[in-house]
């Protein structure tokens, strides 16, 4: 069975949508295999985003992820990592299609509530990442 790495981003938290977020993957029918809550510091945020440090965005990008704490999730299911992407939507919330987590529910680029992995490669680095073995 596939597993995937999903953040719920500080927004997310701050929004109480926490509960609306994990509940659309649950009815969907994809099983949480593991949660915990962590802040992410500046050092996490390089590695998890390593594809981005150096961007211009980057900085702004840092500023949100380490401001407060993500819920970090690995979820599991049939093809669950491309299932998973078409859940949360485009990145921007403003493009995202309805019936997207990102396009019912964020109206930004940045504060978009959701970070899913998008490849096997990735889904693997970043599982490991937040759940070390
Ligand atoms: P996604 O895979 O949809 O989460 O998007 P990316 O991997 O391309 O980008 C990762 C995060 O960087 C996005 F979730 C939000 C942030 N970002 C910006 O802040 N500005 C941009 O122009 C693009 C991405």
């Amino acid at each position: 069975m596939e597993r995937t790495l999903v953040l719920l981003k500080p927004d997310a938290v701050e929004r109480f949508l926490c509960g609306e977020i994990l509940g659309r993957f649950e009815r969907k029918g994809l099983r949480i295999a593991q949660m915990r809550m962590l802040n992410i510091t500046p050092e996490l945020a390089k590695i998890h985003y390593a594809d981005h440090v150096g961007k211009s965005f980057y900085p702004n990008l840092e500023v949100y992820i380490t401001s407060s704490p993500v819920v970090a999730v690995v979820l599991e299911g049939e093809e669950v990592i491309a299932v998973v992407r078409r859940m949360v939507g485009a990145t921007n919330g403003i493009e995202a299609e309805p019936g997207t987590i990102r396009g019912d529910l964020s109206m930004s680029n940045r504060t978009n509530l959701v970070h899913a992995s998008d490849s096997p490669e990735s889904a693997k680095r970043e599982i490991n990442i937040f759940f070390p073995k």
